[in-house]
């Protein structure tokens, strides 16, 4: 039994020597060079991998991706139809991807870019703030992630709001789902993060006729979007034009339609724009190892896999 690692944009030796750890007998290999015997293998780990390998893989049982989102696994039209794939769900996870979500609206809600530069400049500016309970969060996706920074957002005395394709419950938060409610989410959301997969159904979904439903009667007149899903679910040139035009009051991004960002995209310097490099919850080698051992440990013992995606679904 031989487990294969395809991840060829990270350094796989952190991972492979974090894997070996655990698993000091663990048979591994490492997609190009070391993939060796290709019927020995009956696991893969991917994170972004190249399309048409996992199809040459005859005796494959699982398939584990390294992150919460299987998009990239999921767009290999090869992928072999039968074969599970696992995605993470992890506390470690959940718990990064919090902190970032509770990081940047607490940094649009107490101005604190505005905050740098009057430092820079040395300017005493000592400008009247509001309180939590004045702003609307809106979030898109209420599932692992996006419940967790709904619950810890609401603690803080936001007004939060959440969307989901199915009806969720969360104490004290107001749970819309599907696509007959997504209008009068919109219509009462401050901030708008984004904590949805990247399906077709969500691919483009902040666009600017979504931008322009958005509540425009909170503390700052326009409001603010926070994407960390996925790239593919921002127009960026719709985001670009209603900062400039004031129907947006200003935006943090972590995931981009290219990544990594291009030098040449505007938002990288663009005055209303945060960027960050796609690292809002990172997988942490040893945390996310330790999860696909004992993921691999239930299936030898004949156990159900668990956070198995749902293709039909497309997360
Ligand atoms: P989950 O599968 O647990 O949750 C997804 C949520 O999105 C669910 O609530 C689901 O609805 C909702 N959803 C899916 N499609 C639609 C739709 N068409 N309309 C409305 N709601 C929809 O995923 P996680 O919370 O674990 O992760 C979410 C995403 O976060 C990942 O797929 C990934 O893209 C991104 N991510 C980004 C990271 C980063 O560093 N930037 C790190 C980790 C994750 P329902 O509840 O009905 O199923
Ligand atoms: C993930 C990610 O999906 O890091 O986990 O983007």
């Amino acid at each position: 039994m031989a487990l294969l690692y395809l991840t060829p944009t990270w350094p796989t030796d952190v991972w492979t020597n974090a894997m070996r750890k655990l698993a000091p007998g663990m048979d591994i290999r490492v997609w190009p060079d070391r993939v060796g015997n290709i019927a020995d293998i009956r696991y893969a780990v991917a994170w972004l991998p190249p399309a048409n390998v996992l199809r040459g893989l005859p005796n494959l049982s699982v398939i584990f991706s390294l992150g919460a989102g299987v998009d990239a696994i999921l767009s290999d039209p090869t992928l072999p139809e039968a074969t599970p794939i696992v995605r993470v769900n992890e506390p470690d996870l959940t718990m990064r991807m919090t902190e970032y979500v509770v990081l940047h609206v607490l940094m649009q809600h107490r101005q604190q870019r505005r905050l740098d530069q009057n430092q820079k400049q040395k300017i005493w500016d000592s400008f009247p703030t509001h309180g939590a309970s004045d702003l609307a969060v809106g979030i898109m996706g209420l599932g692992v992630m996006g419940s967790d920074s709904a619950m810890r957002l609401r603690d803080l005395g936001f007004k939060v709001a959440g969307w989901s394709r199915t009806r969720r419950r969360i104490e004290g938060v107001h749970c819309y789902a599907g696509d007959a409610e997504f209008d009068a989410f919109l219509h009462r959301t401050d901030i708008l993060v984004s904590l949805l997969p990247h399906t077709p159904a969500t691919s483009g979904i902040i666009n600017r006729e979504t931008i322009r439903k958005l509540s425009r009667k909170g503390p700052f007149g326009a409001p603010i979007i926070i994407n960390a899903g996925r790239g593919k679910q921002q127009v960026e040139a719709d985001i670009l034009a209603a900062l400039d035009s004031g129907e947006l009051h200003a935006a943090t991004l972590d995931v981009f339609e290219t990544e990594p960002l291009p030098p040449e995209s505007p938002l990288w310097t663009h005055p209303k724009v945060t960027v960050t490099p796609h690292c809002a919850a990172d997988s942490d080698p040893e945390t996310i190892s330790a999860y696909v051992l004992r993921q691999i440990r239930r299936h030898e013992a004949g156990e159900p896999l668990e956070n198995v995606v749902d293709r039909a679904r497309g997360y």
